[in-house]
């Protein structure tokens, strides 16, 4: 399938990165609790066991940012693993087994239904009550990335909870792993009675599930990670339309091996991942005969996800400038659903978006820990062309997801780690004036 009229246009299209980018702040409270077992060490060479707790609960969040499209930004009254949309991305080896504890902390049933397994009682948790919690062992037999959602009450809601947010992946690292840079992106869609559609927004309501809009298939947002445009700065060569002031991007180096572990939530609608000036390989499901991830398809354009599935994609930027992530359904990009990766020269191991690391293929622990332990170290990272600097966050070493600032800071580079080694501040500093034209002709901050 050769790139469509559409797509060209697209590729004329640039992302104007003048903004810096800024901590977006909804990840504040992704707290996991998670720690290996290590008194029950290896499992007769059978992996390691894993040990994971997820919070469910009713939490308000924010799903779009402010800008033309939604007035006002949108917030939603959602349901959440660990208090965010998407629940946090649990890596495990395949092999082990992974003890999953679900703690009940909001006010109606819920419940966890893992797709990285099978059979009652194993991959389903059941119904938990509020204020109730449920612990259960899964082993991750099958190498891959694979979705994680609540199940309501034995199915009675499901549609709601998983629309609502109650979604996650689980990525299941194989024996033979090529080393690259690891994501997690997941898409999803939003049914809000409040949202009164482009350019109007809720007029400062917080919305909740619209039955209607759900059964109708017509989704307000398409949102990466639990927001629409989340990644996306703006866009427009020449005019230029802002889409959210405080994104963070996604940043990798030209020609480094990045996979990016893609789940789409749905409920609803498949996903028509495309990296934009890009090529992907895709690599899922089992291959018996090396025990590693099947390859289903090589540089290759477009891969369909359908609700309710994960997909391992592979690719490299091989040129600075940007790229972009999309679900090249264009309703889809409109209502959100794309994020911005910049190839440059200075982009680190560790300077991820909030939330989006994933713990690597023998890792011990089931959360990422790569970005505290570069940030503890004081690690520096400075664009000698940068006229803004941009902040990420870091994991610390209890696998908790702390944001440690939320400001813009101009002209400087800074790293804080702190002596525990808990507040990571990685600056990936882009160029105030960095525009990546999807022709080639960008202009980096190095
Ligand atoms: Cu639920």
């Amino acid at each position: 399938m050769n790139r469509s009229l559409v797509l060209t246009s697209l590729l004329a299209v640039t992302f104007l990165l003048a903004s810096s980018v800024a901590l977006v702040p909804y990840f504040s409270s992704n707290v996991v609790s998670a720690q290996q077992d290590k008194d029950q060490g290896q499992d007769q060479g059978q992996g390691q066991v894993k040990h994971v707790t997820l919070i469910a609960s009713e939490t308000q969040v924010q799903v779009a940012p402010d800008n033309a499209l939604h007035p006002g930004g949108i917030t939603y009254n959602a349901y959440t693993f660990n208090g965010t949309i998407p629940g946090p991305v649990i890596s495990i080896d395949q092999g082990d087994t992974l003890n999953i504890t679900l703690k009940n902390e909001g006010k109606t049933i819920h419940s966890l239904d893992f797709h990285a397994g099978y059979g009652p009682g194993k991959a389903l948790s059941g119904s938990v009550k509020p204020g109730d919690s449920k612990t259960w062992s899964l082993k991750g037999e099958f190498s891959g990335v694979f979705i994680y959602h609540c199940g309501a009450d034995g199915l009675n809601g499901i549609w709601e909870h998983i629309s609502n947010g109650m979604y996650g992946g689980i990525v299941v690292h194989p024996a033979n792993e090529e080393k690259a840079k690891e994501f997690y992106v997941v898409f999803s869609e939003l049914y809000n009675n409040a949202d009164k559609g482009p350019f109007v927004g809720t007029n400062g309501a917080t919305g909740s599930f619209d039955i209607g809009k759900f059964i109708s298939k017509n989704p307000d947002l398409v949102m990466t990670n639990g927001m629409a445009h989340k990644y996306v700065p703006a866009v427009g060569e020449v005019n230029k339309l802002e889409l959210n002031k405080n994104a963070e991007l996604f940043k990798v180096k030209p020609g480094e091996l990045t996979r990016w572990y893609v789940i789409n939530a749905g409920p609803n609608d498949g996903v028509s991942f495309h990296f934009i000036s890009g090529m992907i390989t895709v690599k899922d499901g089992t291959n018996q005969a090396n025990n590693g991830l099947g390859t289903q398809d090589r540089n290759d354009e477009t891969w369909w996800i359908p609700p309710a599935a994960g997909s391992v994609i592979e690719s490299t930027f091989p040129d600075p400038g940007v790229y972009v992530g999309v679900d090249h359904a264009m309703a889809d990009v409109v209502k959100g659903g794309a994020f911005a990766v910049v190839a440059m020269e200075n982009s680190t191991a560790t300077d991820y978006p909030t939330g989006t690391c994933v713990a690597p293929a023998g890792s011990e622990s089931v959360v990422c820990e790569e970005a505290a332990a570069a940030g503890g170290a004081g690690t520096e990272q400075t664009s000698s062309a940068s006229e803004d600097g941009a902040n990420d966050n870091g994991n610390d070493g209890d696998g908790q997801t702390e944001v440690t600032q939320n400001a813009t800071m101009l002209n400087t580079s800074a790293s804080s780690g702190n002596a525990t080694g808990n507040a990571t501040m990685m600056t990936g500093n882009m160029t105030g004036n960095m525009t990546g034209n999807m022709g080639g002709n960008s202009t980096m901050g190095n």
